[in-house]
């Protein structure tokens, strides 16, 4: 996420690490070249210049220059910078009434109505119970869309297609709702694909009818400073509640996330990435910029481990690896529990240092395939009993896999390093492990 952004950020601070003296010149061209940083993000001048001018005043106020470590008070001084631009506390969603009422509001192909289906099944997830409405009712397809997504994440949908007012769809679901003891109602509204009159009566009409605790501005953001100017279209006219940013899988470059707080002065709530309907994240602004610095996110990345941490199987795990019998079945389930996690190459940039190693490594849910297609044309027996792997059992497998024998044994190889590994950690004394308890 926000690579490029990322490592100029990393660069400008090169200026104080490998100067012997600090001096105004060298903070200077730091600022220089953070600025510029920001603005090849696709940040609003007038915010990249606002920004630097105020981390120029702290640097001084807190003497950078004259600091046992200036690299360092410099990049604290930056790290809160950019968390407050983002907002600094992290937003909630008023959920209060009974039923809440959620819209969704947002261009077209914004990823509104995915938004709606990982909205769904997030809440889903915390014990609410929703209800999805087709608000969409321009597009059939866009219905059809909709109520698939919703059998797939076994979500309760309202649909009238015969219905051609959306204001009375709303209404309609509103009651369905109150007789279904549905307690959370999202409504995915039709969007167009510019800012237009039409659009943003219809959707300020479902506001006036059926008020809602939160309107969510669902925004690509991909689309950087046109991001920031339709948030602001749409904010002078719903006066919406929150932001969520969309597709920050891709190489999305920062401007919006960095500017949008700033100029509708409304939280980014939720941000959003890639189309599997768990990966639905809440917006950290702290955590973001951490993030944007290179820091890494260990938080989110144990908290997204501790959601599909099983504990009866985790010690089930731990018993079997002390006494070293850790086998291919462990392994698959292993790589299944991780890959529910999320989008890896996303989960590995939240590794301290991880983020700009992996730049141009291609890794994705695929690259476990290959492993996954060996184990699993291992007989039961085999995957539990790895030193049964005889050379006749192997041409079977890679047979089996797609594989030739020179990848199962290098397959077999690496297994058997880490199992060898996992048996020294056993043997280790446990003061040297530092945050391994027994
Ligand atoms: N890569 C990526 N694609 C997304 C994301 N959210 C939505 N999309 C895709 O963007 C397109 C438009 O999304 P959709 O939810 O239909 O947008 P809507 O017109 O606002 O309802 C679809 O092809 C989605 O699969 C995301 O976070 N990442
Ligand atoms: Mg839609």
């Amino acid at each position: 996420m926000f690579n490029s952004l990322s490592e100029k950020l990393e660069s400008a601070f090169k200026h104080l690490k490998g100067q012997a003296r600090i001096n105004e010149l060298n903070v200077a061209n730091t600022l220089k070249d953070i600025r510029k940083a920001l603005l090849d993000a696709d940040v609003n001048f007038k915010i990249a210049k606002e920004f630097t001018d105020t981390i120029k005043e702290k640097a001084i106020g807190e003497k950078v220059i004259n600091a046992i470590s200036p690299g360092q008070l410099m990049t604290k001084i930056v790290q809160d910078e950019l968390t407050s631009l983002m907002g600094s506390e992290a937003a909630t969603l008023d959920l209060t009434k009974n039923p809440s009422i959620i819209l969704i509001a947002g261009l077209q192909g914004s990823g509104k109505t995915t938004f709606s289906g990982k909205l769904a099944t997030y809440l889903k997830a915390q014990k609410k119970s929703p209800l999805l409405v087709a608000a969409d009712i321009y597009r059939p397809a866009a219905m059809d869309q909709l109520t698939v997504l919703a059998e797939q994440i076994g979500v309760d949908i309202f649909v009238e297609r015969e219905n051609k007012d959306a204001v009375s769809i709303t209404q309609n679901a509103i009651q369905y709702a109150k007789a279904n003891n549905k307690n959370v109602i999202i409504i995915d509204t039709a969007g167009r694909l510019a800012v237009d009159e039409i659009m943003m009566n219809e959707v300020a009409n479902i506001k006036a009818a059926v008020q809602p605790q939160e309107i969510l501005f669902v925004v690509d953001a991909m689309t950087g400073q046109d991001a920031v100017n339709t948030a602001k279209a749409f904010n002078d006219r719903l006066d919406f509640t929150g932001v969520v940013l969309t597709k920050l899988d891709g190489d999305t470059r920062g401007g919006a996330a960095l500017s949008i707080k700033y100029t509708v002065n409304k939280p980014i709530k939720f941000m959003s990435s890639g189309e599997k309907m768990d990966t639905l994240d809440i917006f950290y602004p702290d955590r973001m910029a951490q993030r944007i610095l290179g820091m890494g996110d260990i938080t989110s990345l144990v908290e997204k481990a501790q959601a599909q941490y099983d504990e009866a199987e985790a010690k089930k795990l731990e018993k079997k690896i002390r006494k070293n019998q850790f086998d291919f079945e462990d392994f698959l389930s292993q790589i299944q529990q991780i890959k529910k996690m999320g989008n890896l190459k996303d989960l590995m940039g939240m590794i301290p240092g991880m983020g700009k190693s992996l730049k141009d490594v291609d890794i994705n849910d695929n690259s476990f395939k290959g492993v996954e297609a060996i184990i699993q044309s291992m007989t039961v027996v085999e995957r539990r009993n790895p030193d049964l792997l005889s050379p006749s059992r192997k041409q079977r497998i890679a047979k089996g896999s797609g594989k030739d024998i020179g990848e199962i044994n290098a397959f077999i190889k690496q297994f058997d390093q880490m199992k060898q590994m996992m048996k020294q950690m056993n043997n280790m004394p446990m003061g040297k492990m530092p945050g391994l308890r027994r």
